[in-house]
């Protein structure tokens, strides 16, 4: 499988991530690049490409022309302000508050932001646009008759809104690249996300739309991250009514419950008969995360890869979460393998 990934990842590490009341070093780190790329080396799977110059074109497809221009601009203007520290919010526009567009900086990240543990650095814009650009780049791959490629993006992308950041995610990869295969004349498109989490930026981004299905397996918003989308009774609306698919699951739950919903998943996709498929990959939904509540096994994900797989379609796998390093890169580059060998 082709495997495009950049470097300039590193650009994007923040010190401190808000967790429990206190600062602690991000789970969403560097380093987790390095698990996966020893263990793709280590089975030989060593395609693997920088990504093209990123068409900010594509970007802007999906994403708001202001919420780009502050994340361009915000690390300059927290340094013209005089703050010492990295970005992180103060106040936010919740509930019964102005929904407008102050000039400070502290008014804007407020604004556009939807979770305060994600904190933005001198290098976080460079690193979002190269891990947009990875995005894109394997899915020209894909559109170009590859069969499957693996985007290795950091930082990752599921929890961004058109003019939203949080959850670790700053630019929304995997609808960035859905959108593409819909621009280079896709005429639908599925997003299948297995990431632990709810992807509620993707499942906004394309809310209202029929040509972009998208189905999500996750944690149940009642019991955790981001608490606040990804319920069963989100079905879309408008035009776009059925064709969001959220399968919610509680504490506890192994490969006998998720793997039957993402059958259920794949068979909604089957008969959408979309022309590609983006997986939204992370691999949190494993037993030993440290931030999540699955069960799942290193197996597990050797399965999940090859029922995708079943689906005959041209795939492009986006890299989300997973934060039990030890086990990401076997756990990730699982999922391929037993999509590659089905
Ligand atoms: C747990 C606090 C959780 C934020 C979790 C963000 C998860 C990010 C992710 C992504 F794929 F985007 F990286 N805080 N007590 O894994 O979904
Ligand atoms: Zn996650």
């Amino acid at each position: 499988m082709r495997i495009v990934f950049s470097e300039d990842h590193r650009k994007h590490f923040a010190q401190g991530e808000v967790y429990g009341g206190e600062l602690v070093t991000p789970f969403e780190r560097p380093s987790r690049m390095e698990y996966i790329l020893r263990e793709l080396k280590r089975r030989k799977m060593t395609d693997i490409v920088p990504p093209a110059r990123l068409d900010m074109k594509a970007v802007k497809r999906v994403h708001d022309a202001g919420f780009l221009d502050f994340l361009r601009t915000a690390w300059d203007e927290w340094q013209k302000a005089g703050y010492r520290g990295e970005i992180l919010p103060t106040a936010i526009p919740n509930r019964s508050l102005q929904q407008r567009i102050p000039r400070w900086i502290d008014g804007k990240v407020g604004y556009y932001i939807h979770s305060v543990e994600t904190a933005i650095t001198a290098g976080t814009w460079e690193a979002a646009c190269a891990s947009a650009a990875v995005a894109l780049t394997a899915q020209r791959l894909v559109a170009g008759g590859a069969g499957a490629a693996f985007a290795l993006c950091r930082p990752p992308g599921h929890h961004a809104h058109d003019d939203l950041y949080g959850g670790y995610c700053f630019l929304n990869n995997a609808a960035i690249a859905a959108q593409a295969f819909r621009d280079q004349g896709a005429a639908r498109v599925a997003i299948l996300d297995v990431d632990f989490h709810h992807g509620n930026g993707t499942q906004d981004i394309f809310y209202d739309r029929a040509d972009v299905l998208f189905c999500s397996l996750h944690g149940n918003p009642e019991d955790c991250y981001p608490h606040f989308l990804g319920y069963k009774d989100e079905t879309g609306k408008g035009k776009g009514e059925g064709f969001n698919v959220n399968y919610p699951m509680g504490p506890g739950t192994g490969f006998d419950t998720w793997g039957s919903a993402l059958r259920k998943a794949l068979a909604r996709i089957k008969a959408y008969k979309p022309d590609a498929l983006v997986v939204s990959l992370g691999v949190d939904a494993f037993k030993d995360d440290p931030i999540s509540f699955f069960k799942l096994t290193s197996a597990d994900f050797t399965r999940a890869g090859e029922a995708i797989a079943r689906l005959r379609l041209p795939t492009l796998f986006v890299m989300e979460g997973g934060y039990a390093i030890e086990a990401i890169g076997v756990n990730t580059v699982n999922v391929l393998e037993g999509f590659e060998n089905a």
